[in-house]
C-alpha cells in the first residue's frame, strides 16, 4: 500500500551488517504504523524474558504513514523497547528530521539488534548503511555529539543520540534529536547505549510514498492555515506547554517537593508568563508551525529549551523558584540524554530522604548546586549514591525500605509526569493504566477532569474518557505517527486524520472508528506484553499494578487549599479500575480476555497468551 515502503532497515551491531527486514502487507491496516509495528515486532522477535540490555533485546525506531510529509506537525517518530526501569514495554516518542529523513531513505523504521564491540555510530544514506567507529564520540554530551554529526553530514540530516546517560545506562536515559527533542522516557536511550550505539544519521533523497500528492498537499497547506487562524494560536505560541502551570497551581495539582504539596509559593517565577517574558527564542520539530519549545538563556548562559514538565518537575517538584536555575539543571539533562520528569521525581525523592536523614550528604528541597552535583554523579554512576539514583525511584525505594514506601512517586517503575493527581480520581487512573507506566501523554484528563466532571467521583464517565483519550493519544497518534498538539491545543479536527489517511495510503475505508479499533488492538497487544514478560522472569502479574503511586492513597495532600489532606480511596479506586476494566472488556486483573483478542484479530497472540497464563 501507497504511506508504506513496506520494510524497516535492520542493523545488527553485532556482525555491523545492515539488511532489510519486510513485514506482511497486512500490518499496514492491522497496526498502521509507529507504536503498533514496533509492539507487534517486540512480541514476535524478542523471546519472552530477554532482559532489556541482553543484545537479543530489539531497539525500535517507528515512523508512521503520515510522518514526515507537509502536514501539520508530522516530524514524530517513536521510540521502542522493553524498558530497563519497568520490564514491560516502554516507547517515546520524539520530534525530529530524521522521521522525514528516514521516510525519503526508504524505510518505515529502523531495528537495532545485537551489541558492537566498540563504540559505534551508524550513517544510513539511502541504502548504502556505514558502521563508524565512535570513540571520539562516547563520553561527549549530546550538543557536542550534533554539532559534531552537522559538520560531517550537514544540518539538514536527521540525528538520533545518546549522552553520557545513555552509554551508563541510567535507567531513565532518552534519546535525543535537533532542536531540545527527547523521547523514550522508560530508558530508550540506555538500551541503545547498551548497544554501544552513539548515534544513528539518517539521509535520504528518495521520494514520499503518497497515493494522491495533490489531494494531500492541499490539505496540509489548509491545515496550516487552521493552526494559524486558532484563536488560541497567540496565547500558544507566547507559552507554549508552560501556560498549564497557572492552572495547576490554581487546583492544588502542581507537584511540589516530591508530590507532597499542590501548590508552590514561587509559581508566579516559573510560571508561562514568566517564561513568555524570558524566552529569547523558541524551537519547533521540522513541519510544524507551532513551535513549542521555548528556550532561555540559563544561569550559566547556555540556551536551554523548556517544556512544562520540565520546569514542573526541575523547578517546583524539588523546591527550585528561578527559572534560570531550572533551565541549567534541564540544560544539564538535555545534553547528557536523561528524561526530565524521571530526573525530577529521583532528586526530589533524594530531597525528601535528605530530609529524613536517609541520604548522607545533607541534600535537601532547594539545594540548587547540589542537585547540579547529584545529576552529574547519578549521570556518571561516580559513586553509591550516584549509582542508586541512577536505577530510579522504585529502586531507590527497594534500597531504603518500608520508610520510602511514599516516597517513590512511580506506576510500575515508571516515574508520574508533573501532575499531582492524588485528589484527581481520573488522572491518577491514566497514569495507574498507561502502557509505559505513569506517563501523561496516553490520556491527559486532568483539565477535563476538574473542569467538566465532579473532581472527586469515581464514576464511570471518567474511565470511559480515559480510555477514550487513549483511542485518540495513544493509539491514533502514535501509530500515524504525527504530534498531537494541533488537535489538543489548538483544535485541528481529528476527522481530518483518516481523511489523511485515505488520500496518502489510497485506501477508500479509512476511518476514525476503524482507527480507534486499531488503537484498542495495540493496547491489547501492549497489556499481552507486559504480562508475558512479567510472567516470563517469575514475577506475578495482577490489578495493583494499575495502582497509582503509593502516596496519593496514603497521605493527605499540603497546601492543597480546599483539598488539603485528601487523598485517594482504595476502594473507590479499585470500582474505578472495574469500570476501566469491564469497557475494555478486559478481566479483574487487567488481562485482555481471549474473547477481545479474537474480536481484535489477535489470535495466535492471545493463543500464546493463553498459554503463559495457563502455565503460571
Ligand atoms: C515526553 C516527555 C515530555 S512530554 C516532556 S515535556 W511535554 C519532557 N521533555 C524532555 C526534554 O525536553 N528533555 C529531556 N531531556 N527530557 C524530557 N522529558 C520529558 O519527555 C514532546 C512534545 C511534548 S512536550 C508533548 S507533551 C507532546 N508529546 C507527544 C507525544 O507523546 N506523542 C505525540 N504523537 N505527539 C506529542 N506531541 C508533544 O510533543 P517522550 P518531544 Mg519526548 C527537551 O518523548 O518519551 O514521550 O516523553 O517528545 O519530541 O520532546 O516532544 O509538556
Ligand atoms: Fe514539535 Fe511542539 Fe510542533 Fe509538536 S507542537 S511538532 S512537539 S514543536
Amino acid at each position: 500500500m501507497s504511506g508504506y515502503h513496506g520494510k524497516l532497515l535492520m542493523l545488527d551491531m553485532s556482525s555491523k551488517t545492515a539488511s532489510n527486514f519486510e513485514y506482511p502487507k497486512e500490518w499496514e491496516t492491522k497496526f498502521i504504523g509507529g507504536r503498533g509495528f514496533a509492539v507487534k515486532l517486540l512480541w514476535d522477535n524478542v523471546p519472552a524474558g530477554t532482559a532489556p540490555y541482553d543484545p537479543d533485546n530489539w531497539l525500535v525506531f517507528a515512523i508512521g504513514p503520515l510522518s514526515g510529509l507537509m502536514l501539520p506537525s508530522s516530524s514524530k517518530m517513536v521510540v521502542a523497547s522493553k524498558s530497563p526501569l519497568t520490564g514491560g514495554y516502554g516507547d517515546g516518542n520524539l520530534g525530529t528530521r530524521a522521521s522525514p529523513q528516514l521516510k525519503k531513505a526508504g524505510y518505515d523504521g529502523i531495528i537495532v539488534k545485537g551489541k558492537a564491540v566498540s563504540p559505534t555510530y551508524v550513517v544510513v544514506k539511502d541504502d548504502q548503511v556505514e558502521f563508524l567507529d565512535a570513540s571520539d564520540l562516547w563520553g561527549k554530551g549530546t550538543y557536542d555529539t550534533e554539532e559534531y554529526l552537522m559538520d560531517k553530514y550537514g544540518k539538514k540530516s536527521g540525528f538520533l543520540s545518546i549522552g553520557q546517560g545513555g552509554e551508563n545506562l541510567v535507567k531513565y536515559a532518552t534519546v535525543r534529536s535537533q532542536e531540545g527533542r527527547s523521547g523514550g522516557r522508560p530508558g530508550m536511550g540506555a538500551v541503545m547505549g547498551s548497544k554501544n550505539l552513539k548515534s544513528i544519521v539518517v539521509v535520504g533523497s528518495g521520494d514520499f510514498p503518497v497515493v494522491d500528492k495533490q489531494a494531500t498537499k492541499k490539505m496540509g497547506s489548509d491545515g496550516y492555515k487552521e493552526v494559524k487562524k486558532a484563536g488560541f494560536y497567540p496565547e500558544w505560541m507566547r507559552m507554549g506547554t508552560t501556560m498549564i502551570l497557572e492552572f495547576l497551581q490554581e487546583t492544588s495539582t502542581l507537584p511540589v517537593n516530591n508530590f507532597t504539596a499542590g501548590t508552590f509559593s514561587k509559581a508566579k517565577e516559573v510560571d508561562g508568563d514568566k517564561l513568555g517574558e524570558t524566552k529569547t527564542t523558541q524551537y519547533g520539530c521540522p513541519r510544524c508551525n507551532m513551535q513549542c519549545g521555548m528556550v532561555i538563556k540559563d544561569e550559566d548562559g547556555n540556551d536551554s529549551e523548556l517544556d512544562y514538565e520540565n520546569i514542573g518537575m526541575l523547578g517546583p517538584n524539588i523546591g527550585i523558584g528561578e527559572l534560570p536555575k531550572v533551565g541549567v539543571l534541564n540544560y544539564m539533562a538535555d545534553d547528557y540524554g536523561l528524561d526530565t520528569i524521571s530526573l525530577g521525581s529521583v532528586l526530589g525523592m533524594a530531597a525528601e530522604a535528605g530530609e529524613n536523614g536517609v541520604l548522607g550528604d545533607e541534600y535537601g528541597f532547594g539545594e540548587y548546586e547540589k542537585s547540579k552535583d547529584l545529576i552529574t554523579r547519578l549521570t556518571l554512576r561516580s559513586d553509591d549514591i550516584g549509582n542508586l539514583l541512577a536505577e530510579g525511584t522504585m529502586r531507590m525505594a527497594e534500597r531504603w525500605g518500608d520508610q520510602a514506601k511514599n516516597w517513590a512517586i512511580q506506576v510500575k517503575g515508571l516515574e508520574a509526569s508533573a501532575y499531582n493527581a492524588g485528589t484527581v480520581p481520573g488522572m491518577a487512573l491514566s497514569f495507574g493504566t498507561s502502557p509505559i507506566g505513569a506517563h501523561h501523554k496516553d490520556a491527559w484528563v486532568i483539565q477535563w477532569e476538574i473542569q467538566h466532571s465532579q473532581r472527586d467521583a469515581y464514576s464511570e464517565d471518567k474511565a470511559e474518557k480515559v480510555i477514550e483519550l487513549q483511542r485518540i493519544r495513544g493509539g491514533m497518534f502514535e501509530s500515524l505517527v504525527t504530534c498531537r498538539f494541533p488537535w489538543i491545543e489548538l483544535g485541528y479536527d481529528l476527522d481530518n486524520y483518516p481523511k489523511f489517511l485515505q488520500k496518502v495510503t489510497g485506501r477508500e475505508d479509512w476511518n476514525i472508528d476503524e482507527v480507534f479499533q486499531v488503537g484498542d488492538r495495540i493496547y491489547s497487544l501492549m497489556r499481552a506484553y507486559w504480562v508475558r514478560e512479567f510472567l516470563a522472569e517469575g514475577h506475578t502479574w495482577d490489578r495493583s499494578m494499575d495502582y497509582p503511586p503509593a502516596r496519593w492513597f496514603n497521605e493527605g495532600l499540603k497546601d492543597g487549599g480546599k483539598f488539603t489532606g485528601q487523598h485517594l480511596n482504595k476502594d473507590d479506586y479499585e470500582g474505578l479500575l472495574n469500570h476501566y476494566y469491564r469497557l475494555r472488556k478486559w478481566d479483574k486483573r487487567g488481562v485482555p480476555t481471549k474473547e477481545l483478542m479474537y474480536e481484535l484479530s489477535l489470535d495466535e497472540e492471545a493463543d500464546l497468551l493463553d498459554q503463559v497464563l495457563t502455565l503460571n
